[in-house]
């Protein structure tokens, strides 16, 4: 609709502007829109636009850091929207995510663990940076259905090969699916590593993830 457009494109402005009151304003006044596309055409558009700012060399980090901050304030509020339109049901299964080793991003991936709760899903949310050992230990231990596997820069992803590799030393790779996901992730090197699916937004994590185990 095109007063949404309008208002996406504000609160993608609060963003790039690193302008959180205005921002949090402006969430608080789209009560009433999906929570979700808030997220992308709104504060991802922002943060998008500044990320390509940053790599074009526009802006510098102290920009990249203070629009990530009104991010990440933006996210907890839409989290809770989120959140709240799942309804209270069986666990569909259990799935350990993080950002893998070496990759601090962890919007995308908090965002992604959020719409598989929402979505049914038992969440562990390991974090950032997460050792390959740490994976696999969490998989054994809470039975994982799957492990979800996020990095944003284009030199940590082979870490996802490494938890893949880590999983086939402990003995559980054939009782754990894998799916990858983060911007430079493609089909391609999912399946260079060996991983069962990528996700390429959150949506899709969740639609890949009813597929692979089956709901
Ligand atoms: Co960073 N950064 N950053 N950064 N940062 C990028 C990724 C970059 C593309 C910017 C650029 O240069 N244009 C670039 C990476 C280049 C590359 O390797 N390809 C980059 C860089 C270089 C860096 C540093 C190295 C900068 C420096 O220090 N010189 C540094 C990294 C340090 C480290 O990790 N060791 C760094 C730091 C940071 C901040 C801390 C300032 C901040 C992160 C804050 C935080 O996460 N708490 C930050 C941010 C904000 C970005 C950008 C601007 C935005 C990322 C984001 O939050 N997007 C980003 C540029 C960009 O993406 N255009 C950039 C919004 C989020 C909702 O989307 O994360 O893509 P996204 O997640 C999506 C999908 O990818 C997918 O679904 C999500 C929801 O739709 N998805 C999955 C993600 N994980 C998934 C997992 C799945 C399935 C789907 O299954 C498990």
């Amino acid at each position: 609709m095109a007063e949404h457009t309008e208002y996406f494109d504000r609160v993608a402005q609060a963003v790039v502007d690193c302008d959180k009151d205005t921002c949090l304003r402006l969430l608080d006044e789209g009560g009433d829109i999906d929570p979700l596309e808030i997220l992308e055409k709104g504060l991802g558009k922002g943060i998008r636009r500044i990320g390509d700012d940053f790599g074009a060399g526009r802006v510098f980090l102290p920009e990249l850091i203070g629009a990530a901050d009104v991010m990440k304030a933006g996210v907890a509020v839409l989290d809770e929207r989120i959140k709240a339109s799942g309804r209270a049901r069986e666990s569909l299964g259990k799935i350990v995510i993080g950002t893998v080793r070496g990759d601090i991003h962890d919007i995308g991936k908090s965002v992604v663990a959020s719409m598989l709760q929402a979505n049914g899903y038992d969440v562990v949310d390991l974090g950032i940076d997460v050792d390959e050992a740490e994976f696999v230990r969490v998989a054994q231990e809470e039975k994982a259905a799957c492990v979800g596997l996020s990095s944003l820069l284009t030199l940590q992803i082979e870490n996802m090969g490494v938890v893949i590799e880590k999983l086939k030393d402990a003995g559980i790779r054939d009782q754990v699916k894998v799916i990858v996901g983060g911007a430079p992730v493609t089909q391609e090197f999912a399946d260079e590593i060996g991983a069962d699916a990528v996700g390429y937004d959150a949506a899709d994590a969740v639609a890949k993830m009813k597929t692979l185990l089956g709901h």
